[in-house]
């Protein structure tokens, strides 16, 4: 089975696609283990990422795509984060900045890079590296990601290892500091 030519309607601010084949929400609850730090009982419920994903089949060269959108914030510092994978089949992917502003965390073997992002912004992944985005300003930050559809996502490695580096607040701004304390990047805004 295929799918037929069509169109999807994307919302650059609510990081919603029209029509919409599956919606997802991840809370500060469903990411526990994965910032550097706990959160506490009362922000359970708080919504750190929302995805909305347009209609697709997983077949030999069908292509999947969908909306992100991280919201503003933080957790001790820790600028809220998706929980990061690798794709099953080493099957690169696009994403495509919306609105706000963040950047995509990336990591194969001992390399660690930061690509910072914005509307219009394309960060290329390619295939292989594991791949975590991040939400650097005071908006949601919202990307569009489109990959094949049969890669499949492996969560595991980066709930067992990590990234290789943390994104964290810094004044108006952040710092990318990897795991043995160098810093990668730094921004003011
Ligand atoms: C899928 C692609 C994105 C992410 C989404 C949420 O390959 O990279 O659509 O699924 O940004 O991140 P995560 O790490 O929870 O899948
Ligand atoms: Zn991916």
């Amino acid at each position: 089975m295929t799918l037929e030519p069509h169109a999807v309607l994307l919302d650059p601010v609510s990081g919603t696609t029209q029509p919409q084949a599956r919606a997802s929400a991840r809370t500060l609850e469903g990411m526990r283990g994965l910032f550097a730090s706990e959160h506490t009982a009362d922000r359970d419920n708080v919504v750190v990422y929302t995805t909305s994903t347009a209609p697709f089949v997983e077949g030999p060269g069908e292509l999947s795509f969908g909306e992100t959108r991280i919201e503003a914030g933080d957790l001790n510092g820790e600028l809220f984060m998706t929980h990061g994978h690798i794709h099953i089949r080493p099957d690169g992917e696009v994403y495509i900045g919306q609105s706000g502003m963040g950047g995509v965390v990336l990591q194969k073997d001992d390399e660690v890079k930061w690509i910072p992002m914005t509307q219009n912004t394309v960060c290329y992944i390619p295939p292989l590296w594991k791949h975590r985005s991040v939400n650097t300003g005071s908006e949601p930050f919202v990307f569009l990601s489109v990959y094949p559809s049969q890669s499949g996502q492996d969560y595991e490695p980066v709930r067992r290892n990590g990234m290789g580096a943390r994104v964290y607040r810094a004044g108006a701004g952040y710092s990318v500091i990897a795991d043995n304390g160098a810093i990668i990047a730094d921004a003011a805004s």
